[in-house]
């Protein structure tokens, strides 16, 4: 008997599969595609954390297990590699943030390798590559041509330590995200995105998507879309011929109101005057204070005159910056009112909204804040001349590529450290040729992972950031119904990563460079794995694992398979280091049961039909855990038998490869097969076992969703063909048409090619 030598196994079949390519997806395929896509990896020089192998080894399980049903499976990967880690890495010890990452992503990439995942090594991304970032820039300008790229003198949120302008969205509780320093006010002149102007859709067409109800709620809260009505509140006295407009959500409550309160900037605007009153909204439970301005407004329902309060809990950026404060119904009002002894009415009538106002829509989503003042990002391809103003770069000149520096650190007046390279800053203007000098700002790290995706689909294309046809093969040509297959990722990134790349992909669909209307069909996430205790893991606390040591130890399919079983997917868990024994025994005694198998019997003794069931079922729910455990209680069961039939370890292999890859490629040639168990089909259970089971089935015309069929489970596929054909919708979509071929994916899905 030999032993079970993961070490032997692993290293033989990922040389194997890597020489042969079989991971290798093809643009041109008669078989329906599949893409599945986890988030890119940041590069950073702490290597692979297993977090990475937890959500990494989901998707290639969905992969390989598409690959066996029949998919031409698109499963990509690449390096998300400008940003701030890096930089600073670069700052302390002078090395080039550029050979930083190339050491980092060759320590990835052959961790990665290590796991055995089935990615298509051969369309490898780095948003850092200049033949990548050039077509960010390109994205760019065209954004630009179209109005939705602008410069603007903004208030924006500096973080004093960073050095950096942060994005809202990078200011968590009004502390940058990053470092955890207060972060402050600075006028400065900045490039803005017009993410607004895509907020309805954005808002609207999460409702054709399917993402985890919670990612879509995280997404509309972000947006931030509010139905309301503006109100005007004229003011009385000499001198103030103008009107407060109001913002509210409740005109029902008009009744209540017994003052107003208008943001800091509006009462300003109003007044001439500054009342010394900082804004909080930022932060939660801050105390309400506010000071009367001594105006009076009118009440449009009642005529009352309220007074006007200047306050720190009312934003100039949201509404109108002014509000009718309804103590009796609004709990922040009424906190104010109680402090500032303002009347609160509790039984005034509600009013039906009558005609104080007009119908309108507000969003929270603000313009997003494209400039970095920092060297590690893609240079912002713009060009400001004396007599010309802002010249977008040429597109033959693209990419602008990063000059060399001595210093990456940004400079104490907040300029980025290219302005001090003026050998690159100074250049012609490309419209009169006169003087000019180039942008110096740097794109957010959020510009490359927008459209990157993208580029996996044609990653070697230098005249455009992707072939349309394949863009079209890969994505589909719904425009409603298609995108990637798949997506997963953390939940961190489910409110903008999401909402920016599927702003730049609306932006692109818009200009009709890409097929579809939406890029992501279906969008899950996973929980983290956290150190032993069920804290975060951190070099400062030492807790690190890994992966290399684990997979050194008991194998990647040992730590795959214990990834795997630690809990439920979308749920955080802590790492144990003493429980991967017993993924590694299992594994084990699946080795050895090939010492039991009876060469020529055939099966019909053994119920192995549950078993596909309830594991095909797991996998498509992202249920691993119980995926597995229903794999072990197989195992368990058949170990009890003196022999077991081959058919029945081949079928049981097949279900375990998508999750122990090597170790199931091993068995499978030492059971005499010459071809990879990667190319075997998905068993499918004996269905006159699982009776009166009803499947779904997705009909497509063209590779276009058109219905889907629920057929009884035992029919063969001529009734399915027939059933899918005479289906009322597909009917009439054939209309006219002549019916080429008709494609079935078992128990999953039919394509009508007319
Ligand atoms: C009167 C009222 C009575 C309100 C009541 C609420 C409850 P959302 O849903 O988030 O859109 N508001 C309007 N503009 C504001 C601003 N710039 N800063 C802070 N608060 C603002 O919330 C809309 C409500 O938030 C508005 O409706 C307004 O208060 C307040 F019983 O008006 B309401
Ligand atoms: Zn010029």
């Amino acid at each position: 008997m030999k032993e079970y030598n993961h070490l032997k196994i692993e290293k033989k079949w990922q040389k194997e599969w890597e020489k042969k390519g079989i991971y290798h997806a093809e643009d041109k395929s008669k078989k329906p595609k599949f893409y599945g896509l986890i988030e890119f990896p940041y590069p950073s020089g702490e290597g692979l954390h297993v977090g990475h192998i937890r959500s990494n080894t989901a998707m290639d399980i969905i992969c390989r297990k598409r690959r066996a049903e029949g998919f031409n499976v698109l499963y990509p990967i690449g390096w998300d590699a400008f940003g701030l880690p890096t930089e600073n890495y670069a700052i302390k010890t002078g090395i080039h943030p550029q050979k930083v990452t190339k050491k980092n992503t060759d320590i990835f990439r052959k961790q990665l390798k290590a796991g055995g995942f089935s990615f298509d090594w051969s369309r490898e991304v780095n948003t850092t590559d200049p033949e990548y970032y050039k077509w960010t820039q390109w994205i760019f300008l065209k954004m630009y041509e179209k109005g939705l790229a602008y410069k603007d003198k903004i208030n924006i949120n500096w973080c004093p330590k960073d050095k950096i302008g942060l994005a809202n969205e990078e200011v968590v509780d009004g502390c940058c995200e990053r470092c955890g320093t207060e972060v402050e006010k600075r006028e400065k002149e900045q490039w803005m995105l017009a993410i607004t102007k895509y907020a309805e859709r954005l808002d609207k067409d999460l409702d054709d998507v399917n993402f985890l109800e919670k990612i879509k709620i995280q997404q509309r809260n972000w947006i931030g879309r509010s139905e309301g009505v503006e109100i005007e509140f004229r003011l009385s006295g000499v001198g103030h011929p103008t009107a407060i407009k109001v913002f509210t959500t409740r005109p029902d409550t008009i009744f209540g109101a017994t003052f107003i309160a208008l943001a800091p900037e509006i009462a300003k605007k109003i007044t001439g005057k500054d009342f010394g009153i900082k804004i909080e909204i930022d932060r939660e439970n801050k105390e309400k204070i506010g000071v009367d301005t001594g105006l009076k407004a009118k009440n449009p329902a009642n005529g009352e005159m309220l007074p006007v309060f200047v306050v720190n809990y009312v934003s100039a950026e949201y509404g109108t910056g002014a509000i009718m404060g309804v103590p009796a119904d609004d709990e922040r009002d009424k906190e104010f009112a109680e402090k500032y002894k303002l009347p609160i009415i509790e039984n005034y009538k509600k009013a039906g909204f009558k005609d104080y106002g007009k119908k309108i829509t507000q969003f929270k989503l603000r313009d997003w804040v494209f400039s970095r003042q920092r060297y590690w990002g893609e240079p912002i391809p713009m060009i400001n001349c004396e007599k010309c103003g802002w010249v977008p770069v040429p597109e033959r000149d693209l990419p602008v590529e990063l000059p060399k520096v001595k210093n990456y650190q940004p400079t104490d007046s907040g300029e980025s450290p290219l302005a001090n390279i003026t050998k690159w800053v100074n250049v012609k203007c490309p419209k009169c040729k006169g003087h000019a000098k180039r942008e110096t700002d740097t794109m957010p790290n959020w510009a490359g992972s927008s459209w990157y995706f993208l580029r996996y689909i044609d990653p070697k294309n230098k005249k455009s950031f992707a072939d349309f046809k394949k863009l079209k093969y890969w994505l589909g040509n719904d425009p409603r119904h298609s995108g990637v297959d798949w997506y997963n990722g953390g939940m961190e990134h489910t409110t903008l990563h999401l909402l920016y790349s599927r702003f730049w992909h609306k932006f692109l669909f818009d200009i009709g460079v890409v097929p579809t209307s939406e890029p992501y069909a279906k969008r899950t996430s996973h929980g983290m794995i956290l150190a032993e205790g069920g804290v975060k893991m951190s070099k400062s606390k030492g807790n690190v694992i890994n992966p290399d040591e684990i997979i050194k130890i008991y194998g990647a399919d040992t730590l795959r398979i214990y990834e795997m079983f630690i809990g439920p997917f979308d749920q955080s868990v802590a790492w144990s280091t003493d429980s991967i024994i017993g993924s590694r025994r299992f594994l084990e005694r699946v080795w050895n049961l090939q010492y039991k198998v009876q060469k020529n019997k055939k099966y019909t003794e053994f119920e192995i039909e549950k078993t596909i069931k309830k594991v095909s079922e797991d996998i498509e729910e992202m249920k691993f855990n119980t995926a597995i455990s229903t794999l072990m209680i197989f195992v368990n069961e058949i170990g009890k038998l003196d022999f077991i039939s081959q058919d029945v370890y081949e079928t049981f292999l097949k279900l375990l490869s998508p999750f122990a890859p090597h170790m199931t490629e091993g068995l499978w040639k030492i059971l005499g097969h010459k071809n990879s168990i990667n190319f075997e089909s998905w068993p499918v259970y004996d269905l006159s076992k699982i009776k009166n089971k009803q499947i779904k089935i997705v009909v497509q015309i063209n590779g276009k969703v058109r219905a889907e069929i629920m057929i009884r489970a035992e029919i063969s596929e001529e009734e399915v063909k027939k059933q899918a054909i005479s289906n009322e919708t597909v009917s009439r979509h054939l209309s006219g048409k002549e019916i080429k071929k008709v494609i079935y994916v078992k128990n999953r899905l039919i394509n009508i090619v007319v």
